[in-house]
């Protein structure tokens, strides 16, 4: 019983925590993120999501990251989700340095949403993406998040 009751509350927090990365400034973007990460590692429920770009760009140029996501119980691209983004620069939840707040990746058919972002220096740095399906609430966020690693070069070191 009491263990069920410190589940619910665990919830509970981090559902406020979302709601707060929406209602109010980047910093509580970037806790609630923190709260969503530690909680949702985990695979995603109802989607897949994978990249369908390089992972590898270059330092000082605008990346264009392509992510691929779909239904994961048909495996049919999934469309018009809402999939909304923050990167961090470095690997997942070391930093927390947020380049921004949550924004939407833009959908370009048959299930690929771009994301674009200046990676300035070279190193890691981390998507955190979550996807919103069609018709679902904005809760489900929270069971549908992955953490996309992109690496930053400076170009002519390792590129073609
Ligand atoms: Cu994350």
């Amino acid at each position: 019983m009491k263990q069920i009751y410190s589940i619910s509350l665990f919830v509970i927090i981090g559902l406020s925590m979302t709601l707060l990365a929406f209602a109010f400034t980047q910093k509580a973007e970037a806790q609630s993120m923190m709260g969503m990460c530690s909680m949702m590692n985990k695979t995603p429920k109802d989607v897949t999501i994978r990249t369908a770009s390089p992972q590898l760009v270059k330092a000082g140029q605008e990346a264009t990251i392509t992510l691929l996501i779909k239904d994961k119980t048909t495996n049919k691209p999934l469309l018009d989700a809402q999939v909304q983004v923050m990167i961090e620069r470095g690997p997942s939840m070391s930093t927390m340095d947020m380049m921004g707040s949550m924004i939407l990746a833009q959908e370009i058919g048959s299930g690929k949403y771009q994301v674009k972002f200046m990676p300035d220096k070279e190193g890691i740095y981390t998507i955190h993406t979550h996807v919103i399906p069609d018709g679902k609430s904005m809760m489900s966020m929270m069971n549908n998040h992955m953490d996309v690693g992109i690496i930053a070069k400076q170009s002519g070191k390792i590129f073609k």
